[in-house]
Protein backbone atom coordinates (compact mmCIF):
# COMPACT_ATOMS: atom_id res chain seq x y z
CA UNK A 1 0.00 0.00 0.00
CA UNK A 2 1.25 3.48 -0.96
CA UNK A 3 0.41 6.70 1.48
CA UNK A 4 2.48 9.65 1.07
CA UNK A 5 5.62 8.94 -0.45
CA UNK A 6 6.47 5.78 1.35
CA UNK A 7 5.42 2.25 0.73
CA UNK A 8 3.82 0.41 3.60
CA UNK A 9 4.44 -3.33 3.14
CA UNK A 10 1.52 -4.60 4.90
CA UNK A 11 2.70 -8.35 5.51
CA UNK A 12 5.68 -7.72 7.02
CA UNK A 13 4.04 -6.92 10.17
CA UNK A 14 1.18 -5.41 12.13
CA UNK A 15 0.62 -2.26 11.21
CA UNK A 16 -0.81 0.33 14.27
CA UNK A 17 -3.08 3.34 13.06
CA UNK A 18 -3.76 6.31 16.20
CA UNK A 19 -7.20 7.30 16.57
CA UNK A 20 -7.65 11.30 16.98
CA UNK A 21 -10.91 12.08 17.03
CA UNK A 22 -12.31 15.93 16.89
CA UNK A 23 -15.71 15.76 17.95
CA UNK A 24 -17.48 16.64 20.88
CA UNK A 25 -19.96 13.73 20.98
CA UNK A 26 -17.15 10.23 20.09
CA UNK A 27 -17.60 7.76 23.02
CA UNK A 28 -13.73 7.64 24.58
CA UNK A 29 -12.23 10.44 23.46
CA UNK A 30 -15.46 13.12 22.54
CA UNK A 31 -14.76 16.73 23.34
CA UNK A 32 -11.32 16.19 24.61
CA UNK A 33 -9.76 18.46 22.00
CA UNK A 34 -11.37 21.75 22.06
CA UNK A 35 -8.83 23.62 19.44
CA UNK A 36 -7.25 22.21 16.35
CA UNK A 37 -3.56 22.74 18.00
CA UNK A 38 -4.80 20.76 21.22
CA UNK A 39 -5.66 17.76 18.66
CA UNK A 40 -2.31 18.12 16.69
CA UNK A 41 -0.37 17.86 19.77
CA UNK A 42 -2.14 14.86 20.24
CA UNK A 43 -1.22 13.21 17.30
CA UNK A 44 2.36 14.45 17.42
CA UNK A 45 2.33 12.15 20.81
CA UNK A 46 0.66 9.33 18.68
CA UNK A 47 3.13 9.52 16.15
CA UNK A 48 6.34 9.87 18.32
CA UNK A 49 4.88 6.88 20.73
CA UNK A 50 5.00 4.88 17.14
CA UNK A 51 1.49 5.17 15.33
CA UNK A 52 1.88 4.03 11.37
CA UNK A 53 -0.65 6.18 10.51
CA UNK A 54 -3.36 8.77 12.41
CA UNK A 55 -6.91 8.46 11.52
CA UNK A 56 -8.39 11.88 12.34
CA UNK A 57 -12.22 11.87 12.61
CA UNK A 58 -14.81 14.82 12.93
CA UNK A 59 -18.36 12.43 12.88
CA UNK A 60 -18.85 10.25 15.90
CA UNK A 61 -20.24 6.99 14.56
CA UNK A 62 -20.97 6.03 18.03
CA UNK A 63 -24.40 3.97 17.97
CA UNK A 64 -27.09 6.24 18.48
CA UNK A 65 -24.88 9.21 17.27
CA UNK A 66 -26.47 12.61 15.14
CA UNK A 67 -25.11 12.89 11.84
CA UNK A 68 -22.85 16.41 11.16
CA UNK A 69 -23.34 18.62 8.27
CA UNK A 70 -20.83 19.11 5.78
CA UNK A 71 -19.35 22.30 6.54
CA UNK A 72 -19.63 21.28 10.67
CA UNK A 73 -17.01 17.74 9.61
CA UNK A 74 -14.73 20.24 7.74
CA UNK A 75 -14.48 22.72 10.06
CA UNK A 76 -13.13 19.98 12.89
CA UNK A 77 -10.56 17.97 11.01
CA UNK A 78 -9.09 20.41 8.27
CA UNK A 79 -7.13 22.59 10.46
CA UNK A 80 -5.90 19.32 11.85
CA UNK A 81 -4.87 17.31 8.63
CA UNK A 82 -3.20 20.23 7.96
CA UNK A 83 -1.49 20.68 10.90
CA UNK A 84 -0.47 17.77 11.22
CA UNK A 85 0.86 17.48 7.63
CA UNK A 86 3.39 20.05 8.70
CA UNK A 87 4.81 18.64 11.74
CA UNK A 88 4.49 14.70 11.28
CA UNK A 89 5.71 12.11 8.58
CA UNK A 90 3.56 9.41 9.29
CA UNK A 91 0.59 9.19 6.81
CA UNK A 92 -3.03 10.53 7.41
CA UNK A 93 -6.34 9.04 7.24
CA UNK A 94 -9.53 10.67 7.32
CA UNK A 95 -12.43 9.06 8.72
CA UNK A 96 -15.36 10.22 7.09
CA UNK A 97 -18.27 8.79 5.21
CA UNK A 98 -18.70 11.81 3.16
CA UNK A 99 -17.01 12.44 -0.33
CA UNK A 100 -16.44 15.78 -0.11
CA UNK A 101 -14.76 16.04 3.35
CA UNK A 102 -13.11 13.29 2.00
CA UNK A 103 -11.56 15.18 -1.19
CA UNK A 104 -11.22 17.97 1.15
CA UNK A 105 -9.19 16.21 3.51
CA UNK A 106 -6.97 14.52 1.04
CA UNK A 107 -6.33 18.00 -0.44
CA UNK A 108 -4.80 19.06 2.65
CA UNK A 109 -2.70 16.32 3.26
CA UNK A 110 -4.08 13.07 4.14
CA UNK A 111 -3.58 10.56 2.20
CA UNK A 112 -5.98 7.32 2.79
CA UNK A 113 -9.74 7.29 3.19
CA UNK A 114 -11.31 4.98 6.29
CA UNK A 115 -15.07 5.05 5.43
CA UNK A 116 -17.11 3.22 8.10
CA UNK A 117 -19.85 2.84 5.35
CA UNK A 118 -17.85 0.44 2.96
CA UNK A 119 -18.85 3.00 0.42
CA UNK A 120 -23.14 2.74 1.11
CA UNK A 121 -23.20 6.09 2.21
CA UNK A 122 -21.29 7.99 -0.75
CA UNK A 123 -19.86 6.26 -3.88
CA UNK A 124 -18.38 9.16 -4.70
CA UNK A 125 -16.18 8.62 -2.52
CA UNK A 126 -13.91 5.62 -4.13
CA UNK A 127 -13.56 8.34 -7.24
CA UNK A 128 -12.06 10.88 -5.06
CA UNK A 129 -9.66 8.44 -3.30
CA UNK A 130 -8.84 6.70 -6.76
CA UNK A 131 -8.21 10.73 -8.42
CA UNK A 132 -5.77 11.44 -5.19
CA UNK A 133 -4.20 7.82 -5.41
CA UNK A 134 -4.73 7.80 -2.10
CA UNK A 135 -5.53 4.26 -0.12
CA UNK A 136 -9.27 3.48 0.90
CA UNK A 137 -10.09 1.22 4.03
CA UNK A 138 -13.60 -0.23 3.28
CA UNK A 139 -15.38 -1.51 6.85
CA UNK A 140 -18.66 -3.36 7.33
CA UNK A 141 -21.82 -1.80 8.90
CA UNK A 142 -25.13 -3.44 9.13
CA UNK A 143 -27.91 -0.26 8.80
CA UNK A 144 -27.32 3.77 9.94
CA UNK A 145 -25.54 4.19 13.12
CA UNK A 146 -28.99 5.74 14.81
CA UNK A 147 -30.50 2.13 14.24
CA UNK A 148 -27.26 -0.68 14.23
CA UNK A 149 -27.32 -1.15 17.39
CA UNK A 150 -31.15 -2.43 17.65
CA UNK A 151 -31.22 -5.87 17.64
CA UNK A 152 -28.61 -6.91 14.70
CA UNK A 153 -29.05 -10.15 13.41
CA UNK A 154 -27.52 -12.37 11.11
CA UNK A 155 -27.71 -16.01 9.26
CA UNK A 156 -24.00 -16.33 8.39
CA UNK A 157 -21.89 -13.57 10.14
CA UNK A 158 -18.65 -14.40 8.49
CA UNK A 159 -20.52 -14.90 4.95
CA UNK A 160 -22.12 -11.69 4.97
CA UNK A 161 -19.48 -9.27 6.36
CA UNK A 162 -17.39 -11.26 3.11
CA UNK A 163 -20.04 -10.67 0.54
CA UNK A 164 -20.37 -7.35 1.70
CA UNK A 165 -16.28 -6.64 1.67
CA UNK A 166 -16.11 -7.90 -1.47
CA UNK A 167 -19.41 -5.86 -3.50
CA UNK A 168 -17.57 -2.65 -1.59
CA UNK A 169 -14.14 -3.43 -2.85
CA UNK A 170 -15.64 -4.56 -6.30
CA UNK A 171 -16.93 -0.85 -6.16
CA UNK A 172 -13.45 0.96 -4.88
CA UNK A 173 -11.93 -1.08 -7.89
CA UNK A 174 -14.19 0.04 -10.83
CA UNK A 175 -14.00 3.33 -9.52
CA UNK A 176 -10.32 3.36 -10.51
CA UNK A 177 -8.67 2.73 -7.04
CA UNK A 178 -5.60 0.17 -7.20
CA UNK A 179 -5.78 -3.14 -5.87
CA UNK A 180 -2.99 -2.56 -3.63
CA UNK A 181 -4.44 0.72 -2.00
CA UNK A 182 -7.58 -1.46 -0.70
CA UNK A 183 -7.93 -2.52 2.90
CA UNK A 184 -11.44 -4.04 4.76
CA UNK A 185 -12.29 -4.31 8.00
CA UNK A 186 -15.23 -5.94 9.77
CA UNK A 187 -16.63 -3.36 11.91
CA UNK A 188 -16.45 -4.06 15.64
CA UNK A 189 -19.66 -3.00 16.87
CA UNK A 190 -21.34 -1.30 14.20
CA UNK A 191 -24.59 -3.57 14.04
CA UNK A 192 -22.91 -6.55 16.26
CA UNK A 193 -23.87 -7.61 19.27
CA UNK A 194 -21.10 -8.97 21.94
CA UNK A 195 -21.27 -12.62 20.60
CA UNK A 196 -20.83 -11.36 16.80
CA UNK A 197 -17.85 -9.07 17.95
CA UNK A 198 -16.07 -12.10 20.20
CA UNK A 199 -17.30 -14.55 16.86
CA UNK A 200 -15.74 -11.58 14.32
CA UNK A 201 -11.98 -11.44 16.26
CA UNK A 202 -11.90 -15.27 16.39
CA UNK A 203 -12.64 -15.97 12.83
CA UNK A 204 -10.88 -13.03 11.89
CA UNK A 205 -8.63 -15.43 9.25
CA UNK A 206 -11.53 -16.32 7.55
CA UNK A 207 -12.00 -12.70 6.14
CA UNK A 208 -8.49 -13.24 4.10
CA UNK A 209 -10.34 -15.37 1.33
CA UNK A 210 -10.84 -11.57 0.12
CA UNK A 211 -7.22 -11.48 -0.31
CA UNK A 212 -6.65 -7.79 0.98
CA UNK A 213 -5.01 -6.36 4.27
CA UNK A 214 -7.69 -6.31 7.23
CA UNK A 215 -8.42 -3.07 9.60
CA UNK A 216 -9.84 -3.92 12.86
CA UNK A 217 -10.81 -1.21 15.16
CA UNK A 218 -11.77 -3.25 18.97
CA UNK A 219 -10.47 -0.22 20.79
CA UNK A 220 -12.06 0.61 24.23
CA UNK A 221 -15.40 -0.62 22.76
CA UNK A 222 -18.24 -1.44 24.87
CA UNK A 223 -17.84 -5.56 23.78
CA UNK A 224 -15.28 -4.94 26.38
CA UNK A 225 -17.14 -2.80 29.13
CA UNK A 226 -19.82 -5.59 28.63
CA UNK A 227 -16.94 -8.27 29.56
CA UNK A 228 -15.38 -6.43 32.08
CA UNK A 229 -18.14 -4.14 33.42
CA UNK A 230 -15.67 -1.24 33.07
CA UNK A 231 -16.07 2.07 31.71
CA UNK A 232 -14.38 3.36 28.33
CA UNK A 233 -11.13 4.82 30.67
CA UNK A 234 -10.63 1.24 31.93
CA UNK A 235 -10.48 -0.82 28.68
CA UNK A 236 -7.07 -0.73 27.96
CA UNK A 237 -6.34 -4.40 29.27
CA UNK A 238 -9.65 -5.87 27.92
CA UNK A 239 -7.94 -3.82 24.47
CA UNK A 240 -4.83 -5.30 24.84
CA UNK A 241 -6.57 -8.88 24.72
CA UNK A 242 -8.74 -8.28 21.86
CA UNK A 243 -5.97 -6.78 19.84
CA UNK A 244 -4.01 -9.74 20.76
CA UNK A 245 -6.53 -12.24 19.45
CA UNK A 246 -6.54 -10.18 16.18
CA UNK A 247 -3.14 -9.84 15.39
CA UNK A 248 -2.60 -13.66 15.87
CA UNK A 249 -5.84 -13.98 13.66
CA UNK A 250 -4.15 -12.43 10.50
CA UNK A 251 -4.83 -8.11 11.40
CA UNK A 252 -2.58 -6.08 9.10
CA UNK A 253 -3.49 -2.96 10.54
CA UNK A 254 -5.00 -2.12 14.34
CA UNK A 255 -7.15 1.04 15.06
CA UNK A 256 -6.32 2.16 18.35
CA UNK A 257 -6.90 4.95 20.91
CA UNK A 258 -3.73 4.25 23.41
CA UNK A 259 -1.01 4.01 21.19
CA UNK A 260 2.27 3.58 23.22
CA UNK A 261 0.57 0.25 24.84
CA UNK A 262 -0.41 -1.30 21.71
CA UNK A 263 2.79 -0.78 20.00
CA UNK A 264 4.18 -3.03 22.66
CA UNK A 265 1.31 -5.15 22.56
CA UNK A 266 1.04 -6.14 18.82
CA UNK A 267 4.82 -6.09 18.58
CA UNK A 268 4.71 -9.18 21.13
CA UNK A 269 1.72 -10.70 19.61
CA UNK A 270 3.27 -10.22 15.64
CA UNK A 271 6.43 -11.70 17.12
CA UNK A 272 4.40 -15.01 18.15
CA UNK A 273 2.14 -15.36 14.98
CA UNK A 274 5.26 -14.89 13.08
CA UNK A 275 7.10 -17.79 15.21
N1 LIG B 1 -14.48 2.42 14.78
C1 LIG B 1 -14.86 3.67 15.05
C2 LIG B 1 -14.62 4.69 14.10
N2 LIG B 1 -14.02 4.44 12.93
N3 LIG B 1 -13.01 2.89 11.46
C3 LIG B 1 -12.66 1.64 11.16
N4 LIG B 1 -12.07 1.35 9.98
N5 LIG B 1 -12.87 0.60 12.03
C4 LIG B 1 -13.48 0.80 13.24
O1 LIG B 1 -13.67 -0.19 14.00
C5 LIG B 1 -13.87 2.13 13.59
C6 LIG B 1 -13.62 3.17 12.66
C7 LIG B 1 -15.53 4.00 16.32
O2 LIG B 1 -14.62 4.27 17.33
P1 LIG B 1 -14.13 5.73 17.77
O3 LIG B 1 -13.51 6.47 16.65
O4 LIG B 1 -13.25 5.56 18.94
O5 LIG B 1 -15.45 6.45 18.28
P2 LIG B 1 -16.51 7.43 17.58
O6 LIG B 1 -17.05 6.78 16.39
O7 LIG B 1 -17.53 7.64 18.66
O8 LIG B 1 -15.78 8.69 17.22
Amino acid sequence: MRLRDRELDLSSRTFVMGILNVTPDSFSDGGLFRRPEEAVLHGVRMAEEGADILDVGGESTRPGSEPVTLEEESRRVLPVIEGLAKRVKVPLSIDTTKSQVAERALQAGASMVNDTSGLTDDLQTAYVAAKHGAALVLMHRKGQPEVMQEDPRYDDLIGEIASFLKASARKAKDAGVGEDQIAIDPGIGFGKTLEHNLYLLKHLTELSVLGKPILIGPSRKSFIGKILNLPVEDRMEGTAAAVTAAVLNGAALVRVHDVKEMVRVIRVADAIRRA
